[in-house]
């Protein structure tokens, strides 16, 4: 057993004692909430003693730690999957259902904690539950957002945003520990001092706004091995707190903006995935959150150190994206200006500590700060870019003589503005993508320049995903069934085993009971699919599954415009044969984004139209599935036929939705891109289905101007008509104009944008093609069952437990820690 406190008479006791002391109530008059609240209680006692255990293991360990900085952390639900890393989550089951509770139905009362948008924030989320189950020390750092990402609804078709309230009930893991609280300054200005004594020049910030960063503490559980990390986000506080003497003084005025400033600073996630927005309060946010965890570390770190030189035998910062790359900069302060440190010394140290991941190579989500908003608000940090700017670009004058072009593409600071992509390759030790397509773009077109001089720094790591929340927990019928097959357990830590069900692929009786599960999930789904949506599906069609954030290079239009295809070939051929599809959308679209709002909207319509056609038999059906976050994604997953991974060739650089498809054993519709190459490559093509441009097409034709739709518009009759029914009121009651700004975007050049800039009318027919490639295969139900089947035993390679490994092997190299508890045997 893993611990005596979850065996089930001492566990329903405390559950009972915790509605008592909590609320003054019994088992039976606790509301659900209530409930949920008890057992969430119940179990992070148990969390405790090994969060604390594993804390007393750092201290004699000493070991090295990874930093994960990240503006994002969506970790979903944490009371399952904390049982399920315990190895608790059957005897908790039995115990409660023992009293009369349904551990499902108490789950659900937990809200999915959302601070973060999609791939990027998910990412970082497997990579915490990877770190803590292969023994790392680490931590994640963020911010504890008050808001998390907006709830969407869908009211006549349009998406609706309203706020998330995560925190309105509680929430019952977090420890909030004041004690650590760091001051965080914004502002000001800088006044040059010169010490006689120690012959330095001082920088002194003064006029400045401060707020005070107070940590919040949630356990990140390793699986089986008692292992507690720590997910760090931070609260802001006013530091002068609202109080009359500082009105008397005539502070009135500060100490209501330091009010404001410390309310409005986490008061909400950025709802933008792949975009920057350039607002201040953004940049408010990433170097409050930067600075109070570099302190901490500091701070941390001097407890049991005395030469800062060697922090980095004993520290790495990671830095997620470009979002926390003021780290370097605030790290370059700290050393200077606090710790006294020559610039070379600092800059030695801070080179060694930070590494800087790309996430994407969209134009639009470049981090490029204007230096007038940059400077104000971070004066200090602004000089210090500056000068490691100067000391850059004289080191490329060196390896460049007389080529001013090389030094205007590879500036920090060009143009009135802070690139800073540039200042975490210039600062940091390591660069790298998140899947070999994408690095290898990175290193020969998007930072060709920076690769050419710096080749030592760039490296891949393909991105992963935990198997223990997208198979244990989403799809148990089918992680019972894997436990079963390979006569053991270990997939769950170690899931290159997988590889061992391949040898099922020919046998009917394994392929029979593999579909099987995937009908029952599938049978789950469509319950789901009825409350929620009021729709009826089909378990026995074919689940076709498209669920990630709305954007255009994701291409949902393409996907929605061939369901229109398909509705018109079978008005205009009944007697044709067509298996039965439903095809499942899930989608948020950032608030602002007008275009991908208008696609959701036409999704809506076009099911709206195609659910409601008695005359075609219930052969289609499109549903769209209301706020897709990670709770409904698990039961998505485990239900899919079919993954659409459609993005334009080069545009996305991973993906980890298709790394959970394949998981649970649905082949990929996909496009060549991000790591569905690597997916193809560990299926075998002939288990997946692939269409469209390749990226050096795509990124030859941006290149050289683009193509013309034009053409395929007028030469293809099916595609004419489908572009032609957005503006011939089909799908709108009517109204020509609706979807006219999609028509346009398909067929005309618009400003700086070129017509059909995702390539959606170069790629249909030969996606319609890999569709009916699909159709096909689908009627044959063993060969089917036989390509679902090799999918999730090929799936080995995109656990984030390798990926994690492959960060510490070349990257971080941490020491693994072996946490001692006493148990009884276990
Ligand atoms: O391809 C995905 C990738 O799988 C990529 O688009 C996403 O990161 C995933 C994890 O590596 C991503 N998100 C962002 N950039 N790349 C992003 C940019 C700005 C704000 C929020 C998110």
């Amino acid at each position: 057993m893993y611990n005596p406190r979850f065996e089930k008479k001492a566990f329903k006791k405390e559950v009972e004692h915790n509605v008592k002391t909590l609320y003054r109530k019994t088992i039976d008059e606790a509301t659900p909430q209530q409930l949920f609240q008890a057992v969430s209680y119940a179990v992070k006692e148990v969390i405790i003693d090994d969060w604390i255990a594993t804390q007393d293991q750092f201290k004699k360990d000493d070991p090295k730690t990874v930093y994960y900085m990240s503006m994002e952390f969506l970790m979903g639900r944490a009371l399952g999957n904390n049982l399920i890393n315990m190895t608790a989550y059957r005897e908790v089951k039995e115990a409660l259902d023992e009293m009369g509770i349904d551990l499902n139905a108490i789950e659900d009362q937990e809200p999915d904690p959302a601070l973060g948008n999609g791939g990027l924030g998910r990412l970082a989320a497997c990579f915490l539950d990877s770190l803590a189950t292969l023994g790392y020390a680490a931590y994640g750092c963020g911010i504890r957002y008050r808001y998390g990402m907006f709830k969407q609804k869908i009211e006549n078709g349009y998406q609706v945003e309203t706020p998330d309230d995560w925190l309105k009930e509680g929430n019952p893991f977090e420890l909030r520990r004041e004690e650590y609280a760091k001051e965080v300054r914004f502002g000001g200005n800088i006044r040059v001092e010169y010490d006689d004594a120690t012959n330095r020049t001082k920088f002194v910030q003064e006029n400045y706004e401060s707020v005070l960063a107070i940590p919040y503490d949630m356990p990140v559980v390793g699986y089986g091995n008692h292992h507690v990390n720590t997910l760090r986000i931070w609260d802001a506080q006013a530091i002068t707190n609202f109080q009359l003497d500082s009105f008397d003084r005539g502070d009135y005025h500060k100490a209501v903006e330091q009010e404001n400033l410390a309310k409005t600073i986490v008061e909400v996630l950025y709802p933008n995935d792949n975009h920057y927005a350039g607002k201040e309060l953004r940049l408010k946010q990433q170097y409050f959150f930067v600075s109070a965890s570099i302190q901490a570390a500091i701070s941390k770190y001097k407890k049991s150190h005395d030469d800062l030189h060697k922090l980095p035998e004993k520290v790495v910062f990671q830095m997620n994206d470009t979002h926390p790359t003021v780290a370097v900069a605030e790290l370059m302060r700290i050393l200077l200006d606090e710790e006294g440190l020559g610039w070379n010394e600092a800059w030695d140290i801070t080179t060694h500590c930070c590494a800087y991941t790309n996430h994407t190579i969209m134009a639009e989500a470049l981090e490029k700060w204007p230096i007038d908003l940059f400077s104000k608000l971070l004066p200090r940090v602004y000089q210090i870019i500056q000068e490691i700017d100067r000391r850059f670009l004289i080191q490329v004058r060196e390896m460049y003589p007389g080529n001013e072009e090389k030094v205007r593409k590879m500036a920090i600071l060009y143009n009135g503005q802070v690139r800073m992509a540039h200042l975490a390759i210039v600062a940091g030790f390591s660069v790298n993508g998140v899947a070999r397509l994408h690095t290898e773009i990175l290193k020969h077109q998007e930072l060709k320049d920076f690769y050419e001089m710096m080749p030592e720094k760039f490296n891949n790591k393909t991105n992963g995903i935990t198997q223990r929340r997208f198979l244990m927990h989403g799809n148990p019928l089918l992680a019972d069934w894997v436990t079963e097959k390979l006569g053991t357990k270990n997939w769950i830590t170690d899931l290159s085993l997988m590889s061992g069900l391949k040898k099922y692929a020919d046998d009917p009786k394994a392929l029979a009971e593999f579909m099987d599960i995937k009908y029952r999930n599938k049978e789950r789904l469509a319950a789901y699919i009825l409350k929620h949506n009021g729709i009826e599906v089909d378990p026995r069609s074919i689940f076709d599954v498209q669920v990630k954030r709305l954007h255009e290079y994701k291409r949902q239009l393409l996907n929605i415009l061939h369901v229109m295809y398909l509705y018109n070939q079978i008005k205009e051929h009944p007697e044709m044969s067509f298996y039965p599809r439903t095809f499942i959308f899930g989608a948020k679209a950032s608030a602002g984004y007008i275009r991908a709002k208008e696609i959701i909207k036409l999704i809506n319509s076009v099911g709206d139209v195609v659910n409601n056609d008695r005359s075609i038999n219930g052969k289609l059906k499109v549903v769209f599935i209301e706020d897709y976050r990670v709770s409904n994604a698990e039961i998505i997953f485990a239900a899919a036929d079919v993954s659409e991974q459609i993005s334009t060739a080069s545009k996305e650089a991973s993906g980890t939705g298709n790394m959970k498809f394949m998981l649970n054993g649905a082949p990929t519709l996909g496009t060549m891109d991000g790591a569905n190459v690597e997916i193809v490559e560990e299926v075998g093509a002939e288990n997946a289905f692939i269409f469209g441009l390749s990226s050096e097409e795509v990124i030859n034709y941006e290149n050289y101007g683009g193509y013309h739709p034009q053409d395929i518009y007028h030469n293809d009759q099916d595609i004419h008509k489908v572009v032609d029914q957005l503006v011939d009121g089909t799908y709108s009651n009517g109204d020509t104009e609706m979807y006219r700004d999609l028509y346009n975007s398909l067929l005309t050049n618009q400003g700086g944008s070129r017509a059909d800039m995702y390539f959606i009318l170069k790629d249909f027919r030969s996606y319609a093609e890999a569709q009916k490639k699909v159709e096909e295969a689908y009627k044959d139900t063993e060969g089917w069952a036989k390509k679902a089947l090799l999918n999730t035993a090929c799936c080995g390679k995109f656990t984030s437990d390798r990926t994690i490994q492959e960060y510490v092997d070349d990257i971080w190299h941490l020491d693994k820690i072996k946490v001692e508890v006493e148990t009884e045997e276990e």
